[in-house]
């Protein structure tokens, strides 16, 4: 097994950092308090975030035009449950990983969770995969899988998932995550309605295989895999879908899954208000779904996404408690070194949020001052809450700077000396 991040090594580089964060951290506590905030109480909140990694982003991703490998990518699950053991021990935010069937190949699964946990790792949801064929599969996906027009092809998929729900169980996993890539690409190639009629009934045999304290999140994408319509294609036909199937169905959100310039914090608000917000992929893009690292490009609709989220808190909205996970390619950048800057960046938006001064803003909207109102909600993203991060790492026995211990150890080095010929991430994303 790959030799982890030596906890000396954290402590050495901890040390070197430890008395300015101590001074930063003081000075921010300071501000924090003259708005009646205690920096400690952020803190803690900060210690207590969560956000599970994607198996599949541990490997490099790529286009539809190429893929160019990294160095000592990891070959198979138990590879990608080091690297994922790695980015947690460094950033102390990470102890879930959410794995894809069957991209993530198990013969074993209480080996697999005997491994996840000695590594100190959970399982977060289950992903299916049926927006693809598998080699030798009988009846194909090509035209769909839930709401193929051949019963066959939608059995495959349905038994797909139940089974899905048999490895989360073996890992102790709460939730199934169903992504369809169903849709068509010529106006006039499928019959909405009828399309969606079917796509509902494979999703009830589904919904019926679910364990109790189970949930089934349904995640909507505007287009691709099908380029003209696609049957899940926003966050409506998601929460009719999750409305239809019962209170265990809620939606989830990609961030890379919406037109241009959708305002996705009003989603999440109505999500929340009517107890159907299930979870999140957090990315970040710019065109469609380019999977780019979280808050690289819109920080501030990230901040906005969690000012609704800290609200539901805040006002204890009954039924609230979504998952968090990162869902990204990581083409030009080592994958450990992404998802430890996304985690810490979506952390932010989360520790922004908790500053946000909701008496105020309450007031201001009450007084329709919209002036002071935006103003409310800059002054905390403009607010570097950077110590309260480093310093809830620190208190978790992880790196004040993850990226630098990270490179100090020469670990992705060792993974290249360890894990030769690599011939693929095991994502199918190529
Ligand atoms: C689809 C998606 C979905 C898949 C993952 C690999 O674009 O976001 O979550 O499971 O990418
Ligand atoms: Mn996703
Ligand atoms: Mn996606």
């Amino acid at each position: 097994m790959t030799q982890r991040i030596d906890k000396g090594l954290i402590a050495e580089q901890n040390a070197k950092l430890e008395a300015n964060l101590k001074e930063d951290y003081q000075a921010l506590g300071n501000k924090l308090s003259r708005d009646g905030i205690n920096i400690d109480e952020i803190t803690a909140k900060a210690e207590a975030f969560q956000i599970a990694v994607p198996s599949w982003g541990t490997g490099t991703g790529g286009t539809r035009f190429a893929r160019f490998p990294g160095e000592g990518e990891p070959r198979n699950i138990w590879e990608k449950l080091e690297d994922s053991a790695v980015i947690n021990d460094l950033s102390q935010c990470t102890e879930r990983v959410s794995p894809h069937f069957p991209w993530d190949k198990v013969d074993d699964f209480s080996e697999l969770k005997q491994t996840s946990d000695s590594l100190g790792l959970k399982w977060d949801s289950i992903n299916s995969n049926t927006f693809q064929d598998q080699p030798g599969q009988e009846h194909s996906f090509k035209y769909g899988s839930l709401s193929n027009t051949s019963a066959a092809s939608r059995d495959l998929a349905i038994q797909h998932n139940l089974d899905c729900i048999e490895y989360g169980k073996a890992l102790d996993s709460k939730t199934l995550t169903v992504w369809v890539g169903d849709g068509s690409n010529h106006p006039g190639q499928q019959h909405f309605q009828h399309a969606f009629e079917r796509y509902l009934e494979s999703m009830k045999t589904i919904y019926a295989g679910l364990p109790a304290d189970w949930e089934l999140h349904i995640e909507h994408k505007m287009f691709e895999p099908a380029f003209y319509s696609t049957i899940i294609q926003d966050w409506g036909s998601n929460v009719l879908a999750a409305m239809e199937l019962g209170p265990q169905a809620k939606s989830l959100v990609d961030l890379g899954h919406h037109a241009p310039n959708v305002n996705i914090e009003m989603i999440v608000s109505r999500l929340i208000q009517f107890k159907k917000l299930g979870g999140f992929h957090f990315n970040d893009s710019k065109y469609g779904d380019d999977d780019l690292d979280s808050g690289s490009l819109h920080p501030y609709q990230q901040f906005l996404i969690f000012n609704e989220l800290v609200d539901a808190e805040y006002r204890n909205q009954a039924e609230f408690g979504p998952n968090y996970m990162l869902d990204q390619s990581h083409n030009v950048t080592d994958p450990i070194e992404s998802l430890m800057n996304s985690a810490a960046s979506v952390q932010r938006s989360y520790v922004s949020a908790l500053i946000v001064d909701r008496t105020k803003l309450t007031e201001y909207q009450t007084a329709n001052d919209a002036l002071m109102c935006s103003n409310t909600l800059k002054k905390a993203f403009t607010t570097d809450v950077s110590p309260i991060l480093e310093m809830a790492r620190l208190r978790k026995g992880g790196a004040i700077d993850p990226i630098a211990v990270y490179r100090q150890s020469g670990y992705r080095a060792q993974a290249g000396a360890e894990r030769p010929n690599t011939g693929g991430n095991g994502s199918g994303i190529v």
